[in-house]
């Protein structure tokens, strides 16, 4: 059994305008999807270090791709098949690392 519930697409809806406009439903709010841009690979590299470390201790981790200087993300809770408050705790804390970046 999953230890956190499968949001409603009505509740991701909701969530992405409240909480992460800048992340997009995927297919019936299976997953949250952004695109990240930096200036080169350094910094999107930098980005994803930081990103890892706190994905490690949240145990919760993205699915992405990185080319360069952009970094493509996919979130989604395996373990419950959809769309968790995980997924938008960790898209916020992505989103603040991506905002701390820019000059
Ligand atoms: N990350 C994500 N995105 N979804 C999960 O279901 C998940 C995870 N499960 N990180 C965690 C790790 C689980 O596999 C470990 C065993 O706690």
């Amino acid at each position: 059994m999953p230890s956190v519930t499968r949001l409603s697409a009505q509740q991701v809806t909701a969530m992405i305008s409240s909480r992460a406009p800048k992340w997009t439903q995927v297919g019936a709010a299976e997953k949250i999807s952004r695109n990240f841009q930096f200036r080169n690979f350094n910094e999107a590299f930098g980005f994803m270090t930081r990103v890892a470390l706190y994905a490690e201790k949240a145990d919760h981790h993205p699915n992405w791709f990185n080319v360069y200087n952009e970094v493509d993300v996919e979130l989604w809770t395996h373990d419950a098949g959809g769309v968790t408050e995980k997924d938008f705790s960790l898209a916020e804390k992505m989103d603040k690392i991506a905002a701390s970046m820019e000059h």
